[in-house]
């Protein structure tokens, strides 16, 4: 089938000359959060999405990837394309056993797809709860998920926004997988990376040793802007100290649906050492953790 698609009018297609970092990752290095869309003729957007995106090819990413000095890539299923995780496992299959995938399932799903997800290197799934993205479910349609994929040895990537985290509470605690927030569980910045809102979170992590957070996507929640995204790094900084085993990072090239502006990848790169200051901190962070998790699991 090949359908022809228009990017949303106000969409910011990614940065295609993006600076070479002065950061070098450390060898093995995995950007843990990023995606592919379409090319649409070939693995058609969603009917039910909420957004049309500029198409984003494996070709490019995997070019990225070498440019920035990374060697793996986790690549998240994106809600453009629904629960036809096609595109992604093409991805997957390209990628030579550098790349793993986080998938959206929906209920009926056989287990001889989630037998094929797993070959071609799916090792987790992804509940969405932000409104502009998708329509969130009842606790009840998560859970019921959860134990499908459980036995595979997955786990969830879970994103939400600051204020879902305490009315969601009982079901994010209650998971009985590894659990990855995507971006912080989407901190408000302007205030004290020690204030209330992000105490919650930080409590979040304390009290439940299996879930872990991605401490990406300055772009999305800076108010200060590029380049350093200053007001972002202290929140980053404090998961990636405190929680040093249970943090990844990643680009989140393409960037979908950013309006302020579109972020230089070079650019984000040089912002880890600010996140984790120290050689072991950035080893744990961009080599070891995710190499755990997608890769020895
Ligand atoms: C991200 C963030 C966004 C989009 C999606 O699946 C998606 O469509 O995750 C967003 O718009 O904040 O992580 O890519």
């Amino acid at each position: 089938m090949t359908a022809t698609f228009q990017p949303d009018a106000d969409w910011l297609a990614f940065c295609p000359d993006p600076s070479k970092p002065s950061y070098v990752p450390p060898p093995g290095a995995v950007d843990a959060h990023c995606h592919v869309f379409g090319p649409g003729d070939v693995f058609p957007y969603a009917p039910e999405r909420k957004y049309t995106p500029t198409d984003a090819s494996k070709e490019q990413l995997f070019a990225l990837r070498d440019f920035l000095g990374f060697e793996r890539n986790v690549i998240v299923q994106a809600t453009c394309h629904g629960a036809d995780n096609s595109a992604l496992v093409d991805a997957l299959l390209a990628a030579d056993d550098r790349a793993r995938g986080v998938a959206t399932v929906r209920p009926g799903v056989s287990r001889t797809e989630l037998a094929d997800l797993h070959a071609a290197g799916v090792r987790g799934i992804r509940f969405n709860f932000v409104k502009r993205l998708v329509d969130p479910k009842p606790d009840d349609y998560y859970l019921g998920l959860v134990d499908r994929v459980a036995e595979l040895g997955w786990h969830v990537v879970v994103y939400f926004e600051a204020a879902d985290l305490a009315e969601r509470w009982q079901l994010f605690t209650s998971l009985p997988t590894i659990v990855v927030v995507d971006h912080m569980g989407r901190p408000d910045v302007s205030q004290p990376a020690d204030g209330p809102g992000f105490t919650l979170f930080t409590r979040f992590m304390r009290e439940h040793e299996n879930v872990w957070s991605k401490v990406s996507c300055p772009e999305r929640l800076s108010i200060s802007g590029p380049p350093e995204y200053a007001d972002v790094a202290p929140f980053a900084r404090r998961l990636a100290e405190t929680f040093p085993d249970r943090v990844l990072w990643g680009t989140d090239w393409p960037h979908p649906n950013m309006k302020s502006h579109m972020p230089d990848d070079g650019a984000l790169v040089d912002v880890i050492p600010r996140i984790a200051p120290t050689d072991d901190l950035q080893r744990r962070l961009l080599v070891d953790n995710p190499l755990r998790l997608y890769w020895e699991a």
